[in-house]
Formats: C-alpha cells, structure tokens, sequence
C-alpha cells in the first residue's frame, strides 16, 4: 500500500535486482519504505508487482524521496557500482541535509568508498558503504551486511540493517566493521573468498568425475552426504542441486550442456590486486581468478587441445588408490584447501585493516558470514574460536582446530595432488594451496638463493642468519663479503 502522508523509515534507490528485494525486506519487517529508480516505468513496476507487501513510498523524482524520508534520512544505493553510484551520491547529497545517511550497498571498490566518505562527510552528511552479500535470495531474506562508516550514523542506521539481516544463534549477521571503507573491503575479500571455495568445490567434483569416473548423480549424493559434515555450507548445497539437474532440452545432466568458461564482475580480481599491494599471499583465491580467467580464453583452449603432449598418464588403478578411499581423500583435500583460502583471506583482512586502521575485528566477520552470505557455513563458528583464544594467532592454521584439521587431511591431500597430476587433471587451489602450505611450515626456503642472485646482480645485500646488519658479497671482484 504506498501512502504518501506518512514519512518513510528507510528509503531505496535503485530497483533492479537487489534493490527491488532489499525495499521488500524492509517492509516485510514492518517498516516504512520510499522506492526511487532512475527509470520511473521500473518503480510502477515494483509497486504493482509488491505494493501490497508492506508501506512503499514511491518517488518518481529524487527530490519527491528525499522529501518522503523521516530524519535523519536513511538512504540505501542499490545500482550499478562505478559512475552510477557516483551520479546518485551526488544527486542526494544536494538534496540532503546535516546529520542525514546516504548508504551505499553495492560492490563498490572500496577506495572508491573512501574517497566519497571524506567528500560527503565534509557537507556535514554520513556515508556508509556497506557490503550485502547473499544475491537475491539474501536480499529479500535475510542478507549478511558490513557497513563500514562513522560510529554514529551506525546508532541510527544499525538497527534497521540488523532488522532485515539474517540471524543465526540469535545474532544479526550484521555488525559495524570499521571506518570509511572498512565494510566494502570485507565485503571484497569475502568474494574473493568465495572464488577460492567455488574453485576447490569445482576441483573435487572435476576429480571425482575424471579420476574417479562417477556420475553427476552419484556425485550430487556424495556433496549431498559432505554437506552433513565439516562441509556443511550453502555452496556445498548448491552444488550437490546444481550436479542433480537433469537438462530438459536433451535429457543429460544440465552440468554436461553448460560452457565450461566461468564469468567474473571483479571483486575477485580486486581482492587478488590488493593482497598484491598489501604483500599477503592469498594464493588459493589468486589461483581461482586465474583459473576462471583461463576457462575463459576459449579460443587458446580450444587451439590447445589434443595439441599438447601430456606425457603417460595413469589412472587410480595403476596408482593402487580404490574408489572409496580416493572419495574420502579428496573431500579431505578440499576441506585442508579450503581452510587455507580462508585462513590467507582473514590474513589480508588484518593486513589491510592494519594498513588503514580501521581495527577490524576478524571475529565480528566470521559471525557474521555464518548466516545470509554465499560463503555461510558451519566451520565459521571455528574462525570465531580461533580467535577468541588467541587474538594474535599468527595464522588460522596455526589454531588448535586448524592445525588438527590439517594433520587429519594432511596424507591424503598429498595423494589428490600426486594422483591428479599423474592423472594430468588440473588442480590449481588444490596443488598451489598444498605448497602454501608446505612453504610456511618449511624450515627453509630458496628465498635464500634469491637474495644471492639478487646480491649477484643488483647488490640488494642479504641478511645472514648468525649475525645482525645487511652483507653484500663483492661477486664481480674477490668475493669477499662486507657490512652494506
Ligand atoms: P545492477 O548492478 O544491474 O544496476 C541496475 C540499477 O542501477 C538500475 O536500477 C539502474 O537504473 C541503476 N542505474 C544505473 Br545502471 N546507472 C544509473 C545512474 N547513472 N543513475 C541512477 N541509477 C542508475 O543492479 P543489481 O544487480 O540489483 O545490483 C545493485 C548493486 O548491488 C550493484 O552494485 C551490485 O554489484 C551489487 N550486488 C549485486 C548482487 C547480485 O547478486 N546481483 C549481490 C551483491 C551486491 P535504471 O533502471 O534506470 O537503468
């Protein structure tokens, strides 16, 4: 029922997908919503469609919604990330005034955040990017949402996101999480995150057909039966749904019809540049972007194959390994690769919240991840008491549950990696998170050579190990070595 006397508790521009949801959350929760799109066709829309739902307030100007907000007003950004979100802040901010809340819930890039934060808080307003996670689904019931931004406007604004956010235990999967752009970059390195589980899930599914040679069918019911389990998790569920569809058009597994090239709209790509800049190496979500980049470089695939030499390739047989215990390892593999994905994630949220000091707590995330976001799982609950016991723990896999998880899968990831490189099938989180792992547990590495070579042929110096100061070592003369 749309009313235009009463004022509207929270208002939403943008009406697409995830906006026209977000304003339906709301009112379901009892709140008064104003409804703007840049295309008024779309708002009548949305009205006819679900005006019925709850209160909407429909505006087919901005200044029409500004003037339908309570104060101080509440304003929520659903469009497109970039020159749009900038275009709508700007329109807003004319229009608002002192101590009002412009929010803006898209996938911005968070630096992008930051700049607006400083230019909007100058005019005396609030500017809240917030992370939403959860698609459509979340949107309508029950999102998990990281607003960054000031203390104060999350008095005002905390409330009403955590009226709509899902809740798990009790709790709202909704929580400050820092300064200026404090949320979208959580949000960030929650997709990124979110690429590397995909990617592992893809790479034991891909394993437990070409290696182990069963059927979609079967292996929906094997995701079926992990997600009982330490793997209990939304994309586990999807993918046991996704591998049980059967194509309509052709009577095969819909799995079999769909082009093996995977999209991507960035954030993955962002979170792998910024842990590039911040020095955290994040291989495993590193290696899911590269490997959704080369699904999707169709042409050079396609020149690629049956032209390259693979070498002998074996089999399970061959390789002694039955059925049975190879299913049993690669769930293992892909539980060890997935801790290390999310342990290198939480790494570069402390890093980047170190570098902007915005005193994130990575307890606060993992809360608020177990329920409406695409990464929700049960194993979250574990990051939280990681990091109750030891805040400073220099590692997630470095907690007691961790370590422990990785010496029970420890063999038999070691056997997935042998058995698929002998098998030539590709596992890039599998394999690159394996060595991860075996690089930080090393008692040395050849980043020693490294720094010879380097001495060698730039005389950046070296450290030694039994005494303090930088050395150089005089290569193109007599080889001895002196104090740099
Ligand atoms: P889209 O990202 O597809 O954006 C479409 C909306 O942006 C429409 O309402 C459109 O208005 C509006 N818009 C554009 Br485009 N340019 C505009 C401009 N210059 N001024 C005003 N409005 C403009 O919508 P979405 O998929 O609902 O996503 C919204 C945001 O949420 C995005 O930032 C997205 O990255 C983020 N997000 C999406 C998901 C998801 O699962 N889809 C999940 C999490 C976050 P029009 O109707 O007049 O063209």
């Amino acid at each position: 029922m749309s009313n235009s006397q009463k004022k509207a508790q929270v208002g939403v521009i943008g009406l697409a997908v995830m906006g026209s949801n977000l304003a339906r959350n709301f009112a379901h929760h009892g709140h008064t919503v104003a409804v703007f799109n840049r295309t008024t066709s779309k708002t009548e829309a949305f009205i006819q469609e679900h005006g019925t739902e709850g209160e909407f307030i429909p505006a087919t100007t901005m200044a029409d919604f500004v003037a339908a907000l309570e104060r101080p007003r509440r304003a929520i950004i659903m469009v497109q990330a970039g020159a749009g979100t900038d275009a709508v802040i700007s329109q807003l901010a004319d229009l608002m005034e002192p101590g009002d809340i412009i929010v803006d819930g898209g996938n911005a890039l968070y630096t992008d955040t930051i700049r607006r934060e400083k230019e909007i808080s100058a005019r005396g307003l609030h500017f809240v990017g917030a992370g939403i996670s959860g698609g459509e689904e979340g949107a309508l019931n029950g999102p998990s949402i990281m607003p960054g931004g000031t203390v104060e406007s999350y008095e005002s604004l905390g409330p009403l996101l955590e009226s709509i956010a899902a809740v798990v235990d009790g709790t709202p999967c909704c929580t400050h999480i820092g300064p200026d752009g404090a949320g979208h970059f959580v949000k960030m390195v929650h997709n990124g995150i979110e690429y590397a589980d995909m990617q592992v899930i893809g790479e034991a599914y891909h394993l437990l057909r070409y290696a182990a040679g069963l059927e979609p069918q079967e292996i929906s019911e094997i995701f079926r039966e992990w997600n009982q389990g330490d793997l209990d998790s939304y994309l586990i569920g999807i993918t046991a749904e996704v591998l049980a569809q059967v194509d309509a058009k052709t009577g095969k597994p819909l799995i079999d019809v769909i082009v093996d090239a995977a999209g991507q709209k960035g954030t993955g790509r962002w979170t792998v540049k910024d842990a590039l800049d911040l020095g955290i190496p994040t291989t495993g979500i590193g290696e899911a972007v590269f490997a959704r980049a080369l699904s999707g470089a169709r042409t050079q695939r396609a020149a690629a194959k049956g032209n390259l030499p693979a070498g002998e390739l074996n089999n399970l047989e061959k390789l002694n390994i039955s059925r049975a215990d190879f299913v049993e390892d690669v769930r293992r593999a892909l539980y060890a690769s997935k801790l290390v994905a999310y342990a290198q994630g939480f790494d570069e949220i402390i890093a980047g919240s170190k570098k902007y000091e915005w005193n994130v707590d990575p307890r606060d995330l993992a809360t608020i991840w177990r329920g409406g976001c695409i990464i929700r799982a049960h194993f979250l609950n574990r990051i939280v008491e990681a990091y109750n016991d030891n805040p400073e723990v220099e590692s997630l896999l470095l907690a007691p549950y961790f370590t422990k998880e990785m010496g029970d899968s420890i063999d038999s990831w070691r056997r997935v990696v042998v058995a698929a490189t002998q098998l030539g099938l590709p596992i890039p989180v599998f394999a690159s998170s394996l060595s991860y792992y075996d690089s930080l547990r090393a008692a040395r590495l050849p980043a020693a050579l490294i720094q010879g070579q380097r001495d060698f042929f730039g005389a950046h110096t070296y450290e030694r190990i039994d005494l303090p100061g930088h050395f150089h070592t005089l290569w193109s003369g007599d080889r001895t070595e002196v104090e740099a």
